[in-house]
């Protein structure tokens, strides 16, 4: 694909924060432009019980026009991803990580959070024994990025812990 028609894409991608909005818009085929249009250029394979990972450099700035993929997966099909993150800053509004659930990276379908600047939730939690993250960042000005921690949890011991939580 012509590197323009590329960029273009992505900043499609982009506007459409609306998962939903993209189907709409240009039907179940700009799924599978999406996620063909992700050249991984960084993240890994990781699987559970648990474990920490960041994004490039951390804690110095990441790369521009960096494409990282993360999936992580526990081998018990019939625990969950959670993560929390202990550092999140990226550019805000230019540099985003997208969080989803399943293996499906980039699936606007699956999409849990993207996230940007320095706000973060303080957990979030996969419906699924998998979870991708795609972090994306544009051609300039960069930012310590993040550093999480993830590990695989029963379904229940999230729900008591979602009820303590109120
Ligand atoms: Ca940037």
């Amino acid at each position: 694909m012509h590197p323009k028609m590329w960029w273009w894409s992505l900043r499609v991608v982009y506007f459409f924060q609306q998962p939903s909005s993209l189907l709409a818009a240009f039907g179940a085929g700009a799924v599978d432009v999406y996620t063909s249009l992700i050249v991984k250029t960084c993240g890994s394979n990781l699987q559970g019980p648990g474990g920490t990972f960041t994004s490039p450099n951390f804690p110095f700035q990441y790369d521009s026009n960096a494409q990282c993929v993360w999936v992580i997966t526990a081998i018990n099909t019939n625990k969950v991803i959670q993560i929390n993150f202990e550092e999140f800053d990226l550019e805000i509004g230019y540099d985003t990580l997208t969080i989803g659930d399943g293996g499906e990276v980039g699936d606007p379908k699956t999409v849990l959070q993207v996230l940007t600047g320095s706000f973060v939730p303080d957990l979030i939690v996969s419906m699924s024994n998998q979870m991708w993250l795609h972090l994306q960042t544009d051609e300039s000005v960069g930012s310590i990025g993040f550093k999480v921690n993830y590990k695989d949890i029963k379904t229940q011991d999230f729900h008591i812990l979602a009820a303590e939580r109120g």
